[in-house]
């Protein structure tokens, strides 16, 4: 399909018939480690993209409100899809160029509403008919997520918490229609969807009442959540803050803590959604306790909960290393989450989910046992030796052969291709 560009880390003083991945291979078996399985366990990994990156989190409905809910994206990089068959297409390229098979994750406010006004509480499954069918014939999966912002009704910053009883039913009914939608695309596909809850509701200020709309919050939860399902799973997003909701959150990390443990609902962790400097990679073994499951939000908060670009830094290896040496990936559901427009969008969904991927891989290419070994034998010099030899070893060899199997680009060549849709496709929108 697409030419592998030749690894440049074949030098000349090696001996022709070992190929770097060959090499590699060596390096690894004699820790014990198959990179043949690493390979085919990496093969094995969806990860969700959020088409929001797309466009900005702007969505299709007819009013297109601006962005709310203590959210931002800034930047204005030409080219943003500004309709479905746009948005498509350019996650078509997005695919195109990630290696293995993927899941794309969307917004309710990214149905397809011919043009009407259809209002949050009366959106359908066959809103999203095409995307379905995209989905099938692209071989993904699809997840979902009621959309609780850039709407009159969240105007004032509540919504499923709000003291108002008839905006609460509002955002409670958009809710249950956003799981029947969720699992109408799981059954469609044969994969379960993840129902992602998450509301913006907080106080930019002290508030004089914190336990009301926490009650409020629970309850609604409870009714939107109250028939069983067939075809999607549910998950719940705590935030720390939000723009506008510095001082508090409704849904804060105890919050749906306690309410996913009770429930036994997904807890969805986002990177980006703590103190800047807590990571998420230590918590996903303790809350897998007491959870049936995880959805991640990947993402990289800079100074706050800003959603850059993931990229191959210590926190993402640490998530990723948690979820494959805890034996999680059967109980850990990865999806993207950031949005940047400052950069080529296509460009922003391959540079995080090829950065995603290459965590994972690291992770499997990880002596488990023998770092096991050494610290049940209370041997914690050779585990502190083995880890930082690790650092080194070649994993970018793998990686490249993995991008080769999977017949995408190898290396910097994908960027090539970006740069060709954007002449051919993205500078053409106004
Ligand atoms: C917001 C949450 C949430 C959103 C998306 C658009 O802080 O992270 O997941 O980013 O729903
Ligand atoms: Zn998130």
């Amino acid at each position: 399909m697409k030419a592998p560009l030749k690894s440049a880390s074949g030098s000349s003083k090696q001996k022709p018939a070992s190929t770097p991945y060959a090499l590699a291979k060596e390096r690894y078996a004699a820790l014990g480690v198959d990179t043949e399985k690493a390979l085919e366990g990496l093969a094995a990994i969806p990860v969700s993209l959020h088409c929001w990156q797309g466009d900005d989190v702007g969505g299709f409905e007819s009013a297109g409100r601006a962005l709310s809910g203590g959210i931002a994206v800034t930047g204005n990089y030409p080219g943003k899809a500004r309709t479905p068959e746009e948005l498509r297409t350019d996650l078509e390229k997005a695919f195109s160029l990630i290696p293995g098979r993927h899941r794309l994750n969307l917004h309710a406010s990214y149905g397809e509403f011919g043009g009407k006004k259809v209002d949050r509480d009366s959106i359908e499954p066959a809103h999203f008919a095409n995307w379905i069918s995209w989905a099938k014939a692209h071989g993904l999966g699809l997840d979902f997520n009621p959309t609780f912002f850039s709407h009159p009704k969240a105007e004032d910053g509540f919504t499923l918490s709000h003291s108002n009883r008839g905006i609460r039913k509002f955002w409670i009914e958009h809710g249950k229609r956003s799981r029947e939608i969720g699992a109408a695309m799981g059954r469609a596909l044969g994969s379960p969807s993840v129902t992602n809850v998450w509301v913006p509701d907080g106080f930019k200020d002290t508030p004089a009442d914190r336990v009301s709309p926490r009650k409020r919050l629970a309850d609604s939860l409870d009714e939107i959540f109250e028939t069983k399902l067939r075809g999607t799973v549910d998950a719940v997003e705590p935030k720390l803050f939000g723009i506008g909701s510095e001082s508090y959150v409704v849904g804060s990390a105890e919050f749906y803590l306690g309410y996913a443990v009770s429930r036994q609902k997904l807890l969805c962790l986002d990177a980006g959604h703590f103190h800047p400097t807590e990571g998420i990679a230590d918590k996903i073994s303790s809350v897998l306790q007491f959870v049936p499951e995880l959805l991640l939000h990947v993402s990289r908060g800079v100074r706050w909960d800003s959603d850059h670009v993931v990229v191959l830094n210590d926190d993402l290896y640490a998530i990723a290393r948690e979820v494959v040496a805890g034996g999680f990936l059967k109980r850990v559901r990865l999806g993207l989450d950031y949005f940047d427009a400052s950069i080529n969008r296509v460009a922003a969904w391959v540079i995080g989910t090829r950065a995603l991927q290459r965590a994972l891989l690291a992770a499997l290419l990880e002596p488990t046992k023998a770092l096991q070994d050494a610290e049940v034998a209370g041997d914690f010099t050779s585990r502190l030796a083995l880890q930082e030899e690790l650092k080194a070893l070649p994993c970018g060899d793998v990686w490249e052969e993995f991008c080769q199997r999977q017949e995408v680009p190898v290396g910097m060549q994908w960027i090539a291709e970006v740069r060709a849709y954007e002449e051919s496709t993205l500078s053409l929108r106004g």
